[in-house]
């Protein structure tokens, strides 16, 4: 009966998945294959979030309550059944269950593919989004694609990086569900006609391709509270299979036409962060989505409303970066062409209803889309952003007259390209960073100008995670320590964990949590030796950077400091030194030469060190293969520094310093993104931070950068690291195989400036900060305090503050709750 929660019982529930078995494969339990127990088991836990599914949009129509919508190209949201077991509470019945079935609860586990619809950190923000908004009983739709193949799976092959195509449909999913009836038609190209309608002129699109979007719907669980919320992510098909009318009118090259573009669209998520390329089947893939989302909210919006006016009331978009920025004209469009409003209302409804999130401040990865290309595919869509910008424009001039060079600057198209991020600040009610210093840096550099115009639609929101995963799930030995002292409250509220504070000094409890810390090193001891075939131990420095492989998080300053590590061993093998494993992962999009060619340094070096006996195994480098949401909670559990080490002023916020810290291993890093705030939290003391500041840099770029020739030619150490990298040190079947960097870093190259991300004016503050934490750790007693106020200081950087915050100041959202 919907509605109603039967709470699971162990033998319910074995008799429910050796029928799952029986109807899905036609087995019994003793020939079914692990991956078949996991779908049986998936589809048991899934009758139950169904209930609580249905429940909560029962509640949320009755309540008539706000929504947001949250629209991504990108939701990383990781694996769905430990969280959705941990969710309902149903963890321990569900263990025992598969249990006596003759099963480990973790092998099935494993056996579910990561959705990995998303590149990093906007993606990763997303999903623990979502997770938040479900638990905090706020209503929410994630809106996003159903790519085929999500991000790529990594293989580490002779130490290059080797992209294999992510099929994680292969097995079929088991917990979306197709919602056919609510397909709907999205168009391309073509070109606009005019009509008058009662005097005045109506626009359509006419001559055009046509996709059939088709949602399909996967849960959000929240926290023990009956809250499902929807991620709907839509998949491109063809119209109609074959039309035969398309013969009769010999249309037959439309036909064929249609049916590769909805081949095309929803196939494959592009793997570049923080780069944009370009390519228009990406644009095609922003409206198509974007599209279909706002039809079906309108759509919705209107089955219980009479005046489209009202929409602002009742629905908020936000747009995750500047990737579903049509949602402004797209909105405009629907609400001029299809519900007849004028420019006017239609601008008033639209400029209330649209909110925007910048995620970076990288040059490279701002969208300008050729004028050429978005009018050609989106006719109607370009025709109202021409008036978007010369309305825009029309109000620069009036709060500022005469300015010209401002208009310029701040033109939505420009120089033959349409520019989304002015487009979303033009049109958005709120516009915001994602740390302070982000914040500060887009209100005074990079949107400058918008803020000058309207900075009252600025604001900040940091950045958060959800604890729910990434220390209840990823962590359940510290999960269990932590809710045995201060009770399990901090699932929900995290502020919760400062009570650890006073656990601090005590010797037992000390000993325990460091204790914990070995375990969850030996578990991941264990991986990287199933994965990697690499022996490490669980008793030296884990010392850790996962996160995309980018030239300004700087990897390379990393790798480039342990070939100096390795060259002091070698040079004085009696120094005193801690042994350390340097634990590497990250993936380079697949056109990024000077990335990938830095993985291959990496285990180039690794191949080196781990394989010279004579250091004693004093040093080991691992490069993780296949970096994902699964692996990293193994990894952030087991870490004991956390490498943030980006030049100050370029990481928006970054979130993975916020898991590492949450499970106590304290930040080496630059003041940068959510790592200034972090250590405003835990104390200066708490940390190890180094380099240059975010003023430094940007002055320093303002002058043009800086000679990194001073450096190779007055520092012996740095300039034998430097060599290494060309004279076969790491390389002898091909001494020229790392130039590139090496050029990258001396003499600059491709038109850029020598060491632009400062990696040779840092390093000597790194390696000092390195002496820093080594010479901390050696301090045992005072090494697990700092570890464990790490913890205690998390509070701040739950997810749930961060849309607490968002639901205050943004999106003013009501709380709805579900009984059942
Ligand atoms: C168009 C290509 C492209 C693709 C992805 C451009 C930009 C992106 C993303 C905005 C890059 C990204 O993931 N940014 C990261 O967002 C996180 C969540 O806010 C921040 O924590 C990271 O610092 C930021 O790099």
């Amino acid at each position: 009966m919907a509605g109603v929660i039967k709470k699971l019982d162990k033998e319910t529930l074995k008799q429910e998945i050796i029928n799952n078995l029986k109807t899905l494969y036609r087995k019994d339990v003793s020939e079914a294959t692990l991956q078949m127990v996991y779908q049986a088991v998936a589809y048991a836990v899934k009758e139950d979030v169904i209930d609580n599914w249905i429940a909560t949009q029962k509640a949320y129509d009755k309540a008539g309550a706000k929504k947001v919508y949250y629209l991504s190209m990108e939701f990383l949201v990781g694996r769905a059944l430990g969280n959705t077991m941990l969710a309902l509470k149903e963890e321990d019945v569900i263990r025992e269950a598969v249990e006596e079935l003759g099963f480990d609860l973790t092998e099935i586990e494993d056996e579910e593919r990561d959705p990995a619809l998303g590149n990093g950190g906007l993606g990763r923000l997303a999903a623990c989004f979502l997770d938040s908004l479900s638990t905090l009983n706020y209503p929410a739709y994630g809106c996003g694609i159903r790519y085929h193949y999500g991000m790529f799976r990594q293989k580490i092959e002779n130490g290059y990086q080797k992209e294999i195509p992510d099929d994680w449909l292969k097995n079929g999913y088991p917990f979306e569900i197709k919602r056919d009836e609510y397909a709907c038609e999205v168009k391309f190209g073509g070109y606009v006609a005019t009509r008058m309608e009662n005097g005045n002129p109506h626009f359509y699109q006419k001559n055009y391709q046509s996709v059939r979007a088709v949602p399909y719907d996967l849960p959000i669980v929240g926290y023990g509270n009956h809250i499902v919320n929807t991620l709907r992510i839509w998949d491109a098909e063809a119209i109609t299979s074959f039309r035969l009318d398309s013969f009769d009118r010999g249309d037959y090259q439309r036909a064929v036409e249609e049916q590769n573009l909805a081949r095309t669209i929803s196939e494959v998520l592009y793997p570049n962060d923080n780069h944009y390329s370009g390519k228009e089947l990406r644009l095609k893939q922003q409206y198509f989505f974007i599209s279909a989302s706002l039809q079906t909210a309108i759509k919705k919006f209107l089955q219980s409303h009479d005046n489209i006016r009202e929409l602002p009331n009742y629905v908020v978009f936000q747009m995750n970066d500047t990737h579903p920025t049509v949602a402004v004209p797209e909105l405009m469009r629907i609400l001029m062409d299809e519900q007849g409003l004028g420019w006017e209302e239609a601008w008033a409804i639209t400029s209330k209803a649209c909110a925007y999130t910048n995620h970076t401040i990288m040059t490279e990865a701002l969208e300008k889309w050729p004028i050429e290309l978005f009018s050609r595919l989106l006719p109607r869509i370009y025709q109202i952003v021409e008036e978007i910008n010369r309305r825009f424009l029309l109000e620069i001039e009036h709060k500022f007259p005469g300015d010209q060079a401002r208009k310029d600057r701040m033109a939505i198209i420009h120089d033959g390209q349409v520019r989304m991020a002015f487009m979303a600040c033009a049109a958005s009610f709120s516009i915001n960073g994602v740390a302070k210093i982000h914040t500060e840096i887009l209100e005074k550099q990079t949107l400058r100008d918008f803020y000058e115009l309207s900075p009252e639609k600025f604001n900040n929101k940091t950045n958060g995670i959800t604890q729910r995963r990434f220390l209840l799930h990823a962590n359940p030995l510290l999960a269990d320590w932590i809710t045995e002292r201060i009770g399990d409250k901090w699932i929900t509220d995290l502020s919760e964990v400062k009570k650890l504070g006073v656990y601090v000094d005590d010797k037992k409890s000390r000993q325990e949590y460091m204790n914990i810390k070995y375990k969850n090193k030996v578990r991941l001891a264990n991986y990287i030796l199933e994965h990697n075939g690499i022996v490490v131990d669980p008793r030296s420095i884990f010392d850790v950077q996962v996160k995309r492989l980018h030239e300004y998080k700087r990897q390379l300053m990393n790798i480039l400091h342990v070939m100096y590590l390795y060259n002091k061993i070698k040079d004085n093998p009696d120094m005193p030194f801690y042994p350390h494993t340097f634990i590497f992962g990250a993936k380079a999009a697949a056109g990024y030469h000077r990335a990938k060619l830095t993985i291959k340094l990496i285990n180039a070096v690794a191949d080196v060190i781990n394989n010279d006996a004579s250091i004693n195994g004093k040093i080991k480098v691992v490069f993780i293969e296949d970096y994902c949401v699964s692996s990293a909670e193994i990894i952030f559990a087991a870490a004991d520094v956390s490498e943030q080490i980006s030049t100050a002023s370029k990481e928006a916020s970054g979130t993975s310093n916020m898991k590492f810290m949450l499970n106590g291993a304290p930040t080496l890093g630059t003041m940068d993104g959510a790592n200034i705030e972090i250590v405003k939290e835990v104390g200066e003391e708490n940390a190890f931070i180094f380099g240059m500041s975010a003023e430094e840099v940007i002055q320093l770029e303002q002058n043009g950068g800086y000679n990194p020739m001073h450096i190779f030619n007055a520092d012996q150490e740095i300039r034998r690291v430097l060599m290494q990298l060309i004279n076969g040190f790491y390389s002898p079947d091909d001494p020229e195989r790392f130039r590139d960097i090496y050029n990258s870093l001396l003499t600059g190259s491709n038109g850029d400036r020598p060491d632009v991300y400062f990696i040779l004016k840092d390093f000597r503050a790194y390696a000092e900060a390195h002496e820093r934490v080594d010479k901390a750790y050696a301090d045992e007693e005072n090494w697990a305090k700092m570890c464990m106020r790490n913890t205690a200081a998390a509070g701040p950087f739950s997810s749930d503050r961060t849309i607490e915050e968002y639901v205050r100041d943004i999106w003013h959202l009501k709380k709805v709750e579900v009984k059942l």
